[in-house]
């Protein structure tokens, strides 16, 4: 993520003013409106590129087998080249990212390439609802590309969010942020303002997930629980308590913190992926988040009792 503190320094203003109109929009993002029809679900996985949302998506899949849970994937990114889930549908077969760089009236690059692509699927919604309306069971994540402009700014994911909740799906912003990259104070305050910035813009009950926990050093192991429910003036302070910075600078920066704490919303679950626990964690919160089960029969007791203490599940027949 190319995100320096001078971007960051850049969203504040817009941040007091975007967060004025749509606070209690967000607010109501978690009392959904369709009482009378069946419900599905999903999550957007979105994050900065290599923030591991493709892994996350095959792990999840994994997972949900093992809990007995039939969990399902879309492939959203036209550029992808490796996952290894199964998909349910892949944006690849409407539109590839080659198809917009190739074409001699387009010539796209890779960036602006991935954008026309993402509008492209805005323009053509009837082909994932052909392909979403298959499944019966449903639980889909949507493997989404990573490049951070469509989640801050550009209308076609917010424009897929509309779309899937028409069709009743209950969506969740599931927004990955690599560890490695978020254990030092002005990185932290990049990812997070971020990961704000796509919230407030999808206006989606959404949960912060820090990845790849398994590849920091013991110390940053020990220094995390700072950065998980962070209290960001603290840290700032920590971080820029240095005569190389100016006052107007130490300033500006205690003010994005003092806005992020006053609103509460940043935190970040820890996701160890070689941990089925840390896995089943985020699961867990996430379907809190979007009201996972509360339609469902609970589970009936089945004859085998061994089999059904070894598989654990959240309680439902999803
Ligand atoms: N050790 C470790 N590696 C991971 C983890 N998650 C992802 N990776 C690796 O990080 C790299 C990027 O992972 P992806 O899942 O492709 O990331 P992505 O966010 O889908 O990337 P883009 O689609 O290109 O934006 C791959 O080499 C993964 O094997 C993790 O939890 N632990
Ligand atoms: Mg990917």
């Amino acid at each position: 993520m190319a995100f320096t503190n001078v971007d960051v320094l850049k969203y504040v203003e817009s941040f007091h003013r975007i967060y004025s109109g749509k606070l209690h929009f967000l607010l109501r993002a978690s009392s959904f409106s369709s009482p009378f029809t069946m419900p599905r679900y999903g999550q957007l996985v979105m994050g900065p590129a290599g923030s591991g949302k493709s892994t996350y998506c095959s792990n999840m899949v994994r997972h949900g087998e093992v809990i007995r849970r039939n969990i399902q994937v879309v492939n959203l990114d036209p550029a992808a080249e490796h996952f290894d889930y199964p998909v349910l549908a892949d944006i690849r077969e409407l539109i590839h990212l080659d198809d917009a760089m190739d074409d001699e009236a387009l010539r796209f690059g890779p960036n602006g390439g991935l954008i026309f692509c993402m509008e492209y699927l805005a323009q053509n919604f009837d082909w994932l609802q052909e392909q979403l309306d298959e499944v019966e069971d449903d639980y889909i994540l949507f493997d989404c590309p990573g490049q951070v402009e469509l989640y801050t700014h550009i209308p076609a994911m917010k424009q897929l969010v509309e779309t899937l909740q028409k069709w009743d799906f209950r969506i969740a912003g599931v927004y990955l942020i690599d560890s490695q990259f978020m254990i030092e104070a002005s990185k932290f305050v990049s990812g997070v303002m971020t990961a704000l910035s796509t919230m407030v813009n999808l206006e989606l009950p959404h949960v912060n997930v820090m990845t790849k926990l398994d590849l920091l050093s013991k110390k940053a192991k020990k220094d995390l629980d700072r950065y998980l429910d962070p209290e960001l003036p603290v840290l700032l302070d920590e971080e820029f308590d240095n005569s190389r910075f100016s006052n107007k600078f130490k300033k500006l920066n205690s003010a994005i913190a003092t806005m992020i704490e006053d609103y509460s919303l940043v935190k970040f679950l820890p996701l160890d992926q070689t941990d089925e626990d840390s896995i089943n964690d985020v699961l867990l919160q996430i379907d809190s988040a979007i009201q996972y089960g509360e339609d469902l029969e609970p589970r009936e007791m089945r004859d085998d009792p061994q089999d059904e203490e070894e598989n654990f599940d959240s309680g439902f027949d999803g």
